[in-house]
C-alpha cells in the first residue's frame, strides 16, 4: 500500500529561505531578529513556543541522521544533561520525556505512600501524577499574593497520615521554600516540587530547583524553555539521580540486569539536540519576556479594577506568564472580558480555572470542599492570563492593552 499524506505539505515553501530565516516563512518575517507579527485577522494566543534559528539545529540533525543513534542515551543526551546542569547550577539532573512522567518517577522514588498535601491551583497534571503513582491528593489552600501553597494552611493540614508534600512554583514564582522545609523536616516527610513553570528562576541563594528532595521541570512547547515535549528531574543526591535514571529506562542496568520496576520516560536525541541549541538562546527569551512584563505592568497600572501580582522579589525571574485578576472595580466580569478578547482574536486563558479540586475525579474528597479553599476559589474565578511569549510584538501587546480599556 502506498502512503498518502492526510495533510497538505506546504510545497510552495522556499526551504532555503525558511532555514536561513530561522524557521519563519518569508511572508511572516519582520525586523532583524526574526520577530513575527501576527496579522490582526489572526489569533494571538496566550503563548507561542520560542524556537532557535533552524539553521543552528540542522548540522546536529544531519549528524543524528547519519549516526542513526536516535534514542537510549546517545551523545546529545549526554551533552544536554551536562549543559543543562551547568546552566541551572544544580548537581544532579535526569532528563525525562515530560514533567508528568518526571513527577511520577520522583514521587515513586520519594517513598511517599497514601496521602500527600498539594495545591488545587495548578495544571491538572500535578494531581494526576499523584493519582497515577497510587497516592492520594489532599488539597491545601493557596496564598493570595504568590498563588502558591500557603505554609500556614499546610501546617494545619499536617497529621500522621500525611506522607509527603507536592507544592508547585506556580507561574515560576517561588513557593515559601523555607517554611515548607521547616514543616517537612518537623514531620519527616519528603517534598517533591512541581517546578514545571520554574526554568531558570533563582532566589538570593541560587536556583530554586535546589529546594526540596526533587524538583521537576517541564520543557513542553508552552514553557519558557522547550524541547517540543520534555522535562528534567533535579535530585538532591547521586543516589536518587541513579535510581531516577534507572526508573526512566525500565530499571535496566545492562543487557542481563533489571534492577527496578521502571517505565519509559526517556528523552530522544532529536529533543536533546534541540535542548542544546535552546540553551544558547534561553537568556534572550527570558530577557524579552522581561521587557513584555515591564510594558504590561506600566500600561495595566492605569486600568482600574485590574490587579497584577507584585513582581517576585530578589534573584532571577523567568516571566513565565502574565496573569491579571479581574476585580469588582472592573466593568466586566472575568469571563465577559475573556469573551471580549476572544471576539477580537486574543486568546487569553483562565489558568487555573476550574481548580483541580473541582474536577469530577477529585471534587468528592473532603479537602476539595470550597470552604476549605476560599483563596484558591476566589483567585480561580478572577484570573486571566494574557499573551506572554518572547516574540510578542509591541504592536500586538498594545492591541491587548487597548482591549482591556473599555
Ligand atoms: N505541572 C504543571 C504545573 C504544569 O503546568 C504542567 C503543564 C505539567 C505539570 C505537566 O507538564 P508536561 O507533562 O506537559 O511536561 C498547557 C500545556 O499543554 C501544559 O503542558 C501546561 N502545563 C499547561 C499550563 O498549559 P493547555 O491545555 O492549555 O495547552 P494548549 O495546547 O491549549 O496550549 C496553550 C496555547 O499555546 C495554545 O493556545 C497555543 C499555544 N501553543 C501550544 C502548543 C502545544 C502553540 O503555539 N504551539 C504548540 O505546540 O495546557
Amino acid at each position: 500500500m502506498t502512503y498518502s499524506p492526510s495533510i497538505d505539505f506546504p510545497a510552495e515553501v522556499n526551504w532555503a529561505a525558511f532555514v536561513r530565516n530561522g524557521g519563519i516563512a518569508e511572508d511572516r518575517l519582520v525586523g532583524s531578529r526574526g520577530e513575527t507579527e501576527l496579522p490582526h485577522d489572526q489569533s494571538l494566543f496566550v503563548t507561542r513556543p520560542a524556537l532557535p534559528p533552524l539553521h543552528e539545529l540542522m548540522p546536529l540533525l544531519e549528524d543524528i541522521w547519519s549516526s542513526r543513534v536516535l534514542s537510549n542515551d546517545g551523545k546529545y543526551h549526554e551533552a544536554f544533561e551536562r549543559e543543562l546542569a551547568s546552566y541551572l547550577q544544580v548537581p544532579h539532573v535526569v532528563l525525562v520525556s515530560n514533567a508528568t512522567l518526571g513527577l511520577l518517577l520522583a514521587l515513586r522514588d520519594s517513598g511517599m505512600r497514601g496521602k500527600v498535601l498539594t495545591t488545587p491551583f495548578s495544571f491538572v497534571g500535578t494531581s494526576h501524577a499523584l493519582t497515577f503513582a497510587g497516592l492520594d491528593p489532599v488539597f491545601v489552600d493557596i496564598d493570595a499574593d504568590t498563588l502558591n501553597i500557603d505554609p500556614v494552611r499546610l501546617e494545619e493540614a499536617m497529621d500522621e497520615t500525611i506522607t509527603g508534600i507536592l507544592p508547585v512554583h506556580c507561574f515560576g514564582r517561588s513557593c515559601d521554600v523555607d517554611s515548607i522545609a521547616v514543616i517537612a523536616d518537623r514531620h519527616r516527610v519528603p517534598v517533591v516540587y512541581d517546578a514545571a513553570h520554574a526554568f531558570g528562576v533563582c532566589d538570593e541563594g541560587g536556583s530554586i530547583l535546589r529546594h526540596g528532595d526533587y524538583a521537576v521541570l517541564s520543557f513542553h512547547a508552552t514553557k519558557v524553555f522547550n524541547t517540543f515535549e520534555g522535562g528534567a528531574v533535579i535530585c538532591r543526591s547521586e543516589e536518587s539521580k541513579r535510581s531516577i535514571d534507572l526508573l526512566r529506562k525500565f530499571g535496566i542496568v545492562d543487557e542481563t540486569h533489571v534492577e527496578l520496576t521502571g517505565l519509559n520516560a526517556k528523552l530522544n536525541e532529536f529533543q536533546c539536540a534541540l535542548g542544546c541549541v535552546q540553551l544558547r538562546h534561553v537568556d534572550d527569551y527570558i530577557y524579552r519576556r522581561g521587557q513584555i512584563d515591564a510594558r504590561y505592568r506600566q500600561l495595566i497600572a492605569e486600568i482600574p479594577g485590574l490587579r497584577m501580582l507584585a513582581p517576585a522579589s530578589g534573584g532571577k525571574r523567568n516571566h513565565y506568564s502574565f496573569p491579571i485578576l479581574v476585580e469588582p472595580g472592573y466593568p466586566l466580569s472575568r469571563d465577559a472580558l475573556m469573551h471580549k478578547l476572544r471576539a477580537h482574536g486574543v486568546v487569553a486563558r483562565k489558568y487555573f480555572s476550574p481548580l483541580i479540586s473541582d474536577l469530577p475525579m477529585y471534587r468528592d474528597r473532603p479537602s476539595a470542599a470550597a470552604h476549605n479553599l476560599p483563596v484558591a476559589q476566589r483567585i480561580s474565578s478572577s484570573i486571566l492570563c494574557l499573551p506572554m511569549f518572547p516574540d510578542l510584538s509591541e504592536q500586538d501587546q498594545q492591541r491587548v492593552i487597548s482591549l482591556l480599556h473599555h
